[in-house]
């Protein structure tokens, strides 16, 4: 199958001593919005009908967006603790895939054999007090039937307290959660390629026969990451061909994303929203050479917060491949053949050869800017 007149069906299987194909049917699932009221029993129906589409499609992995089951609650003030903690999920024994609000979909998955990666308000330790809250995404693998893979977003944009003007749109990030003290952490996928190079044949990585050969390397960043040249560095220096992205990117708040002179209307604010989160994705795929997955959760929440579209899948030359076309639930697909990293990581981007970080070192050593001296 061709998923929306893709690049065609799989190659060689490797059987036959052939190359074996790096071929996954990959399905981004934008979500529409969601109003604070909305129950996550009303959206996890939503996540369903995407899943049972992605299913007819023979999609292996579906990409949901950031804090997929709720609405973005951060545009406001919670301060009961009580009614703040409703909109966090809590593993149950150790496994985010039994959390109360989040098994149905899991079971879904387990059911399909499809991989699901989310994104989720993670209340990690409900015995400390406070909580600690993370912005988490997590990777559930079908074939290990288990999560393989969790990501908590190191980048939380916006403010601790609210902005003064009542009518301003908050972005309170940096008051529910803490930022994410699991780095920018590759893993591997099993199951999703054939043939791949394993440690239990005798095979290690970075050897000149498996690199580019083993299972698929995934990385996953959360919204605002994406805006973050080292989020992806960190990376495209782990091999990563596969970056999974989900966002709740606002449309409108002069408070927070400033002015343009440029931008007359609220359609034009809306429209460089949508230009800089592309300009983003776009460049970390080509520089990192790598597939990206960029699905959005859009559309007016609660009647008048606009959330921005722009879900799309970028290939490794930092070509958008497909993009939704609508502003609520849409499943898009895309064949992606991770054999198309292999051009940019071994020629403009062959790191090991190009790469000077012995002319780096401002890029660790300082976080915010130190201008030269005066003349
Ligand atoms: N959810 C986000 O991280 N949103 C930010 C907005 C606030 C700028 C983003 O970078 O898209």
């Amino acid at each position: 199958m061709a998923p929306n007149g893709t690049n065609g069906a799989n190659g060689a299987n490797g059987a036959n001593g052939t190359t074996p194909s790096r071929k996954i049917v990959v399905a981004g699932a934008q979500l529409g919005p969601i109003d604070m009221t909305t129950p996550r029993s009303d959206v996890l129906d939503r996540c369903f009908k995407l899943m049972d589409e992605a299913k007819s499609k023979n999609v292996k992995l579906i990409v949901f967006p950031e804090i997929a089951l709720t609405s973005f609650f951060p545009r406001h003030l919670i301060q009961d603790p009580d009614e703040l903690e409703t909109f966090f999920e809590q593993e149950v024994e150790g496994d985010p895939t039994k959390a109360l609000n989040m098994k149905p979909l899991f079971d879904k998955a387990r059911e399909y054999g499809i991989d699901v990666s989310i994104g989720y308000a993670e209340c990690a330790d409900p015995t400390l007090t406070p909580h600690k809250h993370f912005n988490t995404a997590i990777y559930y693998s079908a074939k290990a039937d288990k999560i393989v893979g969790k990501y908590r977003k190191v980048h939380l944009p916006g403010t601790f307290e609210p902005y003064e003007r009542k009518d301003a749109t908050n972005q309170l990030e940096k008051r529910y959660f803490a930022p994410g003290n699991l780095g920018f952490k590759a893993f591997r996928v099993p199951g999703l390629v054939e043939n791949a190079a394993t440690k239990s044949s005798g095979q290690e990585a970075n050897s000149a026969d498996t690199i580019g050969r083993g299972d698929p390397i995934v990385g996953m960043m959360i919204c605002n990451d994406r805006r973050w040249a080292e989020a992806w560095r960190a990376y495209g220096l782990q091999g990563a061909e596969l970056v999974l992205e989900g966002y709740n990117t606002t449309g409108w708040a002069p408070e927070l994303l400033g002015t343009n002179p440029k931008n007359q209307t609220k359609e034009q604010v809306k429209e460089e929203a949508i230009f800089h989160h592309k300009l983003s994705v776009q460049h970390g795929s080509y520089t990192n050479a790598c597939w990206s997955v960029n699905v959005a959760k859009c559309g007016l929440e609660d009647g008048k917060y606009p959330l921005i579209p722009g879900s799309c899948i970028v290939d490794p030359d930092g070509a958008i491949v497909v993009e939704a076309k609508t502003e609520d639930d849409e499943l898009f697909v895309w064949e992606c053949d991770l054999d198309l990293c292999k051009r940019g990581k071994g020629k403009v981007f062959a790191f090991e050869r190009h790469r000077r970080t012995e002319a780096y070192g401002i890029l660790v050593e300082q976080t915010g800017v130190k201008e030269p001296e005066l003349l």
